[in-house]
C-alpha cells in the first residue's frame, strides 16, 4: 500500500519522486491570463500548453488566474484552492498507459459569486493581457432564431441593473474593460476557446450587443484596444470519474481531488491576433495561422458533430462510453457515410489540411476503449450543440442539393432521445438548458414528428424546408416503427 499525500504546493517536492511536477518557481510568476471556465478542458489544454511552456523559467508573466463563474462550479473553486491550483493531468494513451504530470500554470483562482468586484478588478490588472474564456456554446447568449444576442436572458437583465455584482460573463467583461479604459491602461485580448465557428468573432459580436445597450459610449475604445482571435481547441476530456481519482491514489500514492483526464492528441490553432502580446506557446506545439476558418469548420463538422452522432445514437442503442458506440459496426457505417457523404461536400478545398488522415484520426480517437468519454457528457447541452455542429452541414448540403438524410435521422434520433427514455426502457440522463422545451416538443412528436422542429431557438427554419422534413419524418418513424437499430441498418443502406 502506498504511502498517500495531499497535493498541494508543501508536497510537491515529495509528489516529484513519483511524476513529473512543476519545476518553475510558481510564486514568481506574473498572472498575465485571466481565464473563465476552469472545467476539465481548460485544464487538459491553455493550462497544459501554458504549464510547458512555463518549463523554460526564463517566462515568468504567464501564470494563469481561474475564474470559476457560475455557482455550480463551487467545488472546482474550492478543490484549486486546497491545492493551490496544484491538479494532475492523466494523459490516457492508445495502449492503456497513463502518463501523469502535477500543472502548476494555474496560480490564482477566484470565485465570481463569492466576490464579482474582485473578478472585474483582476481583469484589469496591467499585468492582465490575456481574458480566455472556456464558457460553452451556450454561454454565448446567442439565439439562433433571432440570430442575435438574447436580452430577454433574465441573467443579462440582471447585469444590465447591476453592473458592479454581475452574473454573466458579458457584465464581467464590461466592467473590466470600462476600468482599463477610465484608467487609461491597455487593452487586452478576448480569447475565446469554445467550439462555434468563428469563436472569436462570435465573442466580439455578442459582447458589442451587450456594451451598445450597457455602455455605449466603451464601444469605440474597445474597437481599437481589444482583439478577439479566432482559435480551433481540440482535445478529448471526459469528466473525471472515481476511479480516476483512485487510480492516482493507488497507483502513484498522490491523493487529488479532482484530476483531469484526456486523450494523448492535442490541437490548437490560433489566429494571431494579440494586441497586447501573447505566450510563446508555438514553441510547445500550438499553430499560428492566418486564417483559422478552415480547421474551425473540419474540427466542428467532423469530431464536434460526430461526437454528437455517436452520443445520441449510442444512448438510444443503450450504450454508455462513446467508446461502445462507436465499435458497433452500424453506428460506426453509419458515421463513416454522415462524414463522407454530407460533411465532406461541405467542406471545399481546406488549405493545408489533409481530410482523409484527419477522418481516419477521428474513428481511432473515438475509438480509445481506455478514455471512457460519457455518452452523457457528450449529449448534454445538445440544444446548443446541434445548431453549431450539425445544422451548418444541413444547410450547406440543402443549398447544394447534396445528400442530408443522415443528418435528418440524428435530429429524428435526437426527437427521440429527448422523451428521456429509449426504447429499450433505459432511463436517459438529459442536462440541458432547454430540458423542459426539449421534453415538451418530444411529447407532442409521437402524434406529429414536426413538432419537435418548431424549437425555433434551435432549428430556425428549417421546418419550412421540404426536403429536409421528408427526410426527418421518414428517419423519425422507422425509428419509432422497426427500431433504432433495423433503421441504422436500413438508412445506411440506402
Ligand atoms: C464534445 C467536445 O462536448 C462535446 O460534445 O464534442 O467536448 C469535444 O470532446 C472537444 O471539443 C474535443 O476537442
Amino acid at each position: 500500500m502506498k504511502n498517500i499525500i495531499k497535493l498541494n504546493q508543501k508536497n510537491l517536492a515529495e509528489i516529484s519522486k513519483e511524476i513529473p511536477t512543476p519545476t518553475y518557481n510558481r510564486s514568481q510568476l506574473k498572472t498575465g491570463i485571466v481565464h473563465v471556465g476552469i472545467g476539465g478542458f481548460h485544464r487538459a489544454h491553455e493550462a497544459f500548453y501554458t504549464d510547458q511552456l512555463l518549463q523554460d523559467e526564463s517566462i515568468t508573466d504567464w501564470g494563469i488566474c481561474g475564474v470559476a463563474l457560475l455557482d455550480f462550479d463551487t467545488k472546482i473553486y474550492n478543490t484549486l484552492k486546497e491545492q493551490d491550483g496544484l491538479y494532475t493531468l492523466i494523459i490516457k494513451e492508445l495502449d492503456g498507459t497513463h502518463t501523469k504530470r502535477v500543472i502548476g500554470a494555474i496560480t490564482d483562482y477566484l470565485f465570481a459569486p463569492e466576490n464579482p468586484g474582485k473578478v472585474i478588478e483582476k481583469m484589469a490588472s496591467p499585468d492582465v493581457k490575456i481574458i480566455s474564456l472556456t464558457i460553452t456554446e451556450g454561454g454565448y447568449n446567442y439565439n439562433e432564431a433571432t440570430q442575435e444576442f438574447d436580452f430577454s436572458n433574465p441573467l443579462i437583465q440582471h447585469d444590465l441593473k447591476n453592473p458592479q455584482a454581475p452574473k454573466t460573463i458579458f457584465g464581467y467583461l464590461t466592467q473590466a474593460l470600462k476600468l482599463r479604459k477610465e484608467r487609461g491602461l491597455k487593452g487586452c485580448t478576448i480569447q475565446s476557446c469554445d467550439n462555434i465557428q468563428g469563436n472569436g468573432h462570435m465573442a466580439k459580436r455578442m459582447l458589442m450587443s451587450y456594451v451598445q445597450t450597457a455602455e455605449p459610449e466603451l464601444t469605440d475604445w474597445i474597437e481599437t484596444n481589444v482583439s478577439f482571435p479566432n482559435a480551433m481547441v481540440d482535445r478529448i476530456t471526459p469528466a473525471t470519474s472515481a476511479l480516476d481519482i483512485e487510480t492516482l491514489k493507488q497507483t502513484s500514492g498522490i491523493d487529488d481531488a479532482w484530476p483531469v483526464v484526456c486523450e494523448p492528441f492535442k490541437q490548437w490553432v490560433i489566429e494571431d491576433d494579440f494586441i497586447a502580446g501573447r505566450p510563446a506557446w508555438e514553441t510547445v506545439g500550438a499553430q499560428f495561422v492566418k486564417d483559422v476558418v478552415p480547421y474551425e469548420k473540419m474540427k466542428l463538422s467532423l469530431l464536434n458533430a460526430g461526437h454528437s452522432v455517436l452520443g445520441i445514437l449510442g444512448a438510444l442503442y443503450g450504450y454508455s462510453t462513446i467508446d461502445e458506440a462507436a465499435s458497433n459496426a452500424d453506428i460506426s457505417s453509419f458515421l463513416r457515410i454522415y462524414m463522407g457523404n454530407e460533411v465532406t461536400p461541405t467542406l471545399g478545398d481546406l488549405e493545408g489540411v489533409n481530410l482523409k488522415n484527419y477522418k481516419f484520426s477521428l474513428i481511432q480517437r473515438f475509438g480509445n476503449t481506455y478514455i471512457k468519454d460519457q455518452i452523457e457528457r457528450i449529449c448534454s447541452q445538445s440544444s446548443a450543440k446541434i445548431p453549431i455542429f450539425i445544422l451548418p452541414t444541413v444547410y450547406k448540403q440543402l443549398e447544394q442539393k447534396g445528400s442530408i438524410n443522415h443528418a435528418a435521422f440524428i435530429i429524428a434520433a435526437f426527437a427521440i432521445y429527448s422523451l428521456g427514455q429509449n426504447e429499450f426502457g433505459t432511463q436517459l440522463i438529459i442536462k440541458d438548458a432547454m430540458e423542459a422545451e426539449l421534453n415538451e416538443k418530444a411529447i407532442a412528436s409521437q402524434n406529429n414528428p414536426t413538432a419537435f422542429l418548431e424549437l425555433e431557438s434551435i432549428f430556425g427554419t428549417l421546418k419550412n424546408d421540404e426536403t429536409f422534413v421528408k427526410a426527418y419524418n421518414e428517419a423519425y418513424l422507422n425509428i419509432v416503427q422497426n427500431g433504432i437499430e433495423k433503421s441504422v441498418k436500413d438508412i445506411n443502406s440506402n
